[in-house]
């Protein structure tokens, strides 16, 4: 199974780009941490970005509420991608049949394809979906997550959906979708040889249990150690923290130590 082995080792089971990239960033960097940076200027998400990239694998945008998006922040994000060595994940969780979505991931304000490694999308309106979405993403080298399960309390993502999630996944080939957003290992029933799924698990805080909107946190090593996740996605917890731009620095490090020593105690190391 995908728990046993190095991130280095997985990155050969994978065609796709992104996914191969992303898991050579991970083993160099020694880092499982993404961070979501979840604040609403263009300036802001860059200061954050700045003060956390080194210690990170991953960032996660969601484009729709940094209040001046531009082509100027695109390319500055795009250069710090370069620079410090990460994905850039877009969360922007597509749920619309798949004619839609071509046109919500190609066209409109963000012209997300054109510079998000990483997106997602529910696998609620069926398999049209990542076929929509493959059309614009695959030739570009982009990679898809399907929400499998989600963090928030009472969501509806959970037994056969979650199965037919792993389904559609596994129908669709490792081209373009290359992993779930899940709370759990939930590729181990039914893995086919040689299949290596990305799991990717937000709901990760050290100092909270939640907040009043459904929001529900386990620590790193829960994630990583306990439920066997791949990519620990952590937001308020980071960019939150009281204390100033160090702070934020010491924090992004402090979770990355946390998650990388949670995958070297899965490996028996
Ligand atoms: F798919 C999901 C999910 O199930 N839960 C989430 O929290 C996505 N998220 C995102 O992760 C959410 O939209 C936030 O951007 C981020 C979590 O932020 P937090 O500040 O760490 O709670």
């Amino acid at each position: 199974p995908s728990t046993t082995k190095t991130y280095a080792s997985r990155a050969e089971l994978h065609s796709n780009p992104t996914a191969k990239r992303l898991l050579g960033i991970m083993e160099r960097k020694q880092s499982n941490l993404c961070v979501s940076v979840d604040v609403t200027t263009a300036e802001e998400v860059l200061e954050v970005v700045r003060r956390v990239g080194k210690s990170v694998c991953m960032v996660k945008t969601h484009c729709d509420i940094i209040s001046d998006f531009s082509k100027a922040f695109v390319d500055e994000i795009t250069r710090l991608s370069d620079e410090m060595d990460f994905i850039i994940f877009e969360d922007r969780k597509f749920a619309d049949i798949g004619n839609t979505v071509t046109l919500q991931y190609a066209s409109g304000s963000h012209t997300i394809a054109s510079w998000s490694h990483l997106t997602n999308a529910h696998p609620l309106p069926g398999p049209g979906i990542i076929s929509g979405l493959a059309s614009v993403g695959v030739p570009l080298g982009r990679a898809l997550l399907l929400l499998a399960e989600m963090s928030s309390k009472d969501n509806l993502a959970t037994g056969h959906y979650t199965r037919e999630a792993v389904r559609m996944a596994r129908e669709a080939g490792p081209e373009f979708v290359v992993g779930f957003i899940a709370m759990s290992r939930v590729d181990q029933e039914g893995a086919k040889e040689g299949e290596d799924f990305l799991v990717m698990t937000p709901g990760v805080g050290l100092h909270s249990a939640g907040d009043k909107m459904g929001q529900q946190y386990r620590t790193p090593r829960e994630v990583v150690y306990d439920s066997g996740c791949d990519v620990i996605i952590v937001g308020r917890g980071i960019y939150g923290i009281k204390g100033g731009e160090e702070k934020v620095k010491e924090e992004a490090e402090r979770y990355r130590k946390e998650g990388w020593a949670a995958y070297e105690e899965r490996l028996g190391r």
